[in-house]
């Protein structure tokens, strides 16, 4: 019998390459979709499946939206892909963060709860819940220590569907993800900033990458690798929770240095702090800079993930390395410049 799964944030990233997973699998794929003014689904028509979706009117702020939404779609599955997941926003806009992260996942539990309790659910957990690492690397029996307004959040959720899952026998899984990018990444992360933004320099429609805390280092994987590791997390008989991550990590200006070499630049770090640049030996002309205005009020150092478990139990394995990322999200930016494409 064709399952149904319900994706919340389906217009994001994730969502986009979930609903296209699923699709493959054969799933009736119901899309949760708040409403905007301008309504458009850029990465479910970049992955040519904008007309295999539903859309159901869906968000996180209101739960008789939400019971409604369960109640018409009656799904098999739900994953909770749905929030404010910009962590430099999460500081600017605090209390929506948590009602949208926190509550928004709660809303769902209680509305699964009451309309389909035999569904199984999915909560978009992240390794910025570990924020100052008391470990490394870090897996799921790592102790937490959120640094930011939206890992606070997260945890909020992450607890609470594993009180859904003891109180009330919810088939309910929580994925702690390790930051994981592609070409649908949004702009303002930072690895898609930078792919974007150094391609731009080299079609010479801007002069300089400003970025912030450039020690910063990330365990960065390739979204569509990651999906497939949700997937696999409902379909387990059990219920509980995974680290997903590549157990390398890098660092912001290790990333940088990557993708400008992809597009013939050859990045020399010079000062340092606030004062620092990336100048290309070949041009000599600076194309990095830092703006203190793009520092945290705190920060996740270093991060880097152990999915030992997820490799045994799920036989998830991530497919793509940090050197194939890179690549993709160089090579699909300096495509979309060439081309004048900027819609995602
Ligand atoms: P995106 O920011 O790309 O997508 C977020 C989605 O949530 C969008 O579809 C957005 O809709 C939707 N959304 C936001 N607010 C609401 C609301 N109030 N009601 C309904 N929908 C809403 O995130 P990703 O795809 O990268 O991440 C997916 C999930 O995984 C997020 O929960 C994120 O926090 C988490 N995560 C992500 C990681 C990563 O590295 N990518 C790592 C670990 C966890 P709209 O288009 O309208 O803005
Ligand atoms: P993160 O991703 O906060 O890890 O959250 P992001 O790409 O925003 O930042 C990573 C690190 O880079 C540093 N940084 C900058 N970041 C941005 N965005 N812009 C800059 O100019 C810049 N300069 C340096 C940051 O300070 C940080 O240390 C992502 C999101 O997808 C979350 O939703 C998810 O939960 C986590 O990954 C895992």
């Amino acid at each position: 019998m064709t399952k149904t799964a319900l994706i919340t944030g389906i217009t994001g990233q994730d969502g986009a390459y979930l609903a296209r997973f699923l699709l493959e699998k054969g799933y009736r794929v119901v899309g949760g979709r708040r409403r905007s003014s301008g309504g458009a689904t850029p990465r479910l028509h970049e992955l040519q499946i904008a007309d295999d979706v539903v859309l159901v009117d869906f968000d996180l702020a209101e739960v008789t939206n939400i019971l409604r939404a369960l109640d018409r779609v009656k799904p098999d599955e739900i994953y909770n892909l749905a929030a404010q997941s910009f962590v430099g926003l999460a500081f600017e806009q605090p209390i929506y963060t948590a009602d949208s992260n926190a509550i928004g996942a709660l809303r769902i539990l209680e509305a699964m709860r009451q309309a389909v309790p035999a569904a199984r659910f999915y909560q978009a957990s992240t390794s910025e819940m570990f924020g100052k690492a008391q470990a490394t690397p870090q897996d799921e029996t790592t102790p937490f220590y959120p640094r930011s307004p939206y890992g606070i959040a997260k945890l909020f959720a992450h607890w609470a569907t594993i009180n859904y899952r003891e109180s009330y026998g919810l088939h309910a899984s929580s994925g702690i993800l390790f930051n994981h990018e592609s070409p649908l990444r949004s702009r303002e992360f930072v690895t898609r900033k930078i792919t974007w933004s150094l391609a731009r320099i080299r079609h010479g429609e801007l002069d300089t990458l400003a970025l912030g805390n450039l020690d910063a280092s990330r365990d960065w994987g390739f979204a569509g690798d990651y999906v497939e590791g949700m997937w696999l997390m409902l379909q387990q008989d059990k219920p509980q929770d995974f680290v997903l991550a590549t157990a390398e990590t890098h660092t912001v200006r290790g990333f940088v240095e990557a993708a400008a070499a992809r597009l013939g630049f050859a990045v020399e770090w010079s000062g340092s702090g606030p004062l620092e640049t990336g100048i290309d030996r070949r041009s000599g002309k600076t194309i990095v800079r830092v703006s203190p205005a793009l520092y945290r009020p705190a920060d996740v150092d270093s991060l880097v993930g152990r999915p030992q478990k997820a490799q045994e139990i799920l036989g998830w394995q991530r497919k793509i390395g940090f050197d194939a990322l890179v690549t993709l999200m160089v090579e699909a930016d300096d495509r979309r410049v060439r081309d004048g494409s900027d819609r995602i």
